[in-house]
């Protein structure tokens, strides 16, 4: 990739997934850039997974929410750019209760915007990534794989966590029509690979077959994902940030659509395991059937493409991540994790 224009990244929620991967991607790939990860570390933030960056003079980590207005207007107006991933980010939960969905991914997202908006107005001007997700469609159904979503598909989320997902994606379209502030949005498809939280599907089955237990398929498993590299949608958002046009939506895909079944018996194959290890569970409420995204406008405009995402070998590496980092999702599951932040940075917050 070539050298991007931006000088200091505030980063949201890099203690999560996919931004402990997005913290490694720039510093590897930018080697002026600077970050600064703001997180709440709430239960699916670990601070563990940063912690061989203590030390390094271009990352630094604030613990704090991106509800605390005071904060985040200090920490805008120390860079030139917001990469907005921090959010409450599991379907399951969001049905168990909406409430800090909404606070965290709709309050949250307003905060920051009216933190850029201010410093805009003091003629500071930031360009706000934000991180949205394919889910802010709905769903396809099963039996028209000639359907995608593009850009233009409406908006009709179908989980609490989708909606508050989509809320915080118009809140950023009302305040770049409105205000005319350097916004551009990602919509990308389910991630895979390292660091990825044990409630989410495939680092949930991984480390269940490996500690001995069944894997809970939901319902008839007939149901449809699009899996990218988490690698690939960090380079895919950092080439947005850095070329894609204000007000502009990028839909972000890896063109590798497989149903919950298959991606069940892929793991269970790589791992050895037969399929007396899955367990047939109820349904989660208001499943979407089908995602499947349309990748053709970022190809087009800004000439990124997944290259990590290929099957069966980016799945057969991811299963090898955890299965040489026992000790990670070992602190995971039994919640140990949390001592080391606890330790460090004082009591924690959120769920
Ligand atoms: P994650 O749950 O692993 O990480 C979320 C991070 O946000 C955590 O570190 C958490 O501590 C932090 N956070 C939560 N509330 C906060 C708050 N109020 N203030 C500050 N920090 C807070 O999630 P993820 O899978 O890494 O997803 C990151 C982003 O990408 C989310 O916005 C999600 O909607 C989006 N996304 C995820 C996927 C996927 O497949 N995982 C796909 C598309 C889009
Ligand atoms: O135990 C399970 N059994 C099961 O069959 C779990 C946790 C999931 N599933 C199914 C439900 C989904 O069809 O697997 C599929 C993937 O589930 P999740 O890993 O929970 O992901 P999903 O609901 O598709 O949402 C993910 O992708 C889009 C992320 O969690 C979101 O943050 C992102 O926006």
């Amino acid at each position: 990739m070539s050298e991007g224009r931006y000088e200091h990244i505030l980063l949201t929620g890099g203690c999560g997934f996919i931004g402990t991967n997005f913290v490694r991607f720039v510093l590897e790939h930018r080697p002026s850039v600077r970050i600064t990860n703001l997180d709440a570390l709430t239960y699916s933030g670990n601070a563990e997974s940063l912690r061989d960056l203590e030390g390094e003079p271009r990352y630094r980590f604030v613990h704090g929410d991106i509800r605390d207005r005071a904060l985040v207007d200090g920490l805008v107006r120390e860079v030139d750019a917001v990469v907005h991933m921090a959010a409450e980010s599991h379907v399951d939960r969001s049905i168990q209760d909406a409430s800090p969905f909404v606070s965290t991914n709709v309050g949250g997202t307003q905060t920051l915007l009216d933190a850029v908006r201010s410093a805009a107005s003091d003629g500071h001007e930031v360009r706000f990534c934000y991180v949205s997700t394919d889910e802010v469609y709905g769903q396809l159904p099963l039996d028209r794989p000639d359907l995608k979503f593009t850009e233009r598909t409406p908006l009709n989320p179908s989980s609490p966590y989708a909606a508050s997902k989509a809320a915080g994606d118009l809140l950023c379209g009302a305040y770049r029509h409105t205000f005319g502030l350097d916004i551009v949005i990602t919509r990308c498809s389910n991630n895979f690979g390292a660091y990825q939280f044990p409630e989410k599907v495939i680092p949930l089955f991984v480390t269940n077959l490996m500690e001995g237990e069944p894997v809970p398929l939901y319902g008839d498993g007939r149901n449809v994902r699009d899996w990218l590299h988490v690698l690939d949608h960090c380079e895919a958002v950092l080439t947005v940030l850095e070329r894609g046009e204000a007000g502009e939506v990028y839909n972000i895909g890896g063109n590798n659509e497989r149903s919950n079944l298959e991606l069940t018996r892929e793991i269970l194959r790589i791992m050895g395991k037969g399929e007396e290890m899955i367990r047939r569970v109820p349904d989660r409420l208001g499943h979407d059937l089908r995602y499947a995204i349309d990748a053709t406008k970022i190809k087009r405009e800004l000439g990124w493409e997944p290259t990590r995402s290929v099957w069966p070998g980016a799945l057969e590496e991811t299963v090898r991540w955890y299965q040489d980092h026992e000790d990670w999702w070992r602190r995971v599951k039994s919640g140990a994790y949390r001592e080391y932040y606890q330790r460090q940075y004082g009591n924690v917050t959120g769920a």
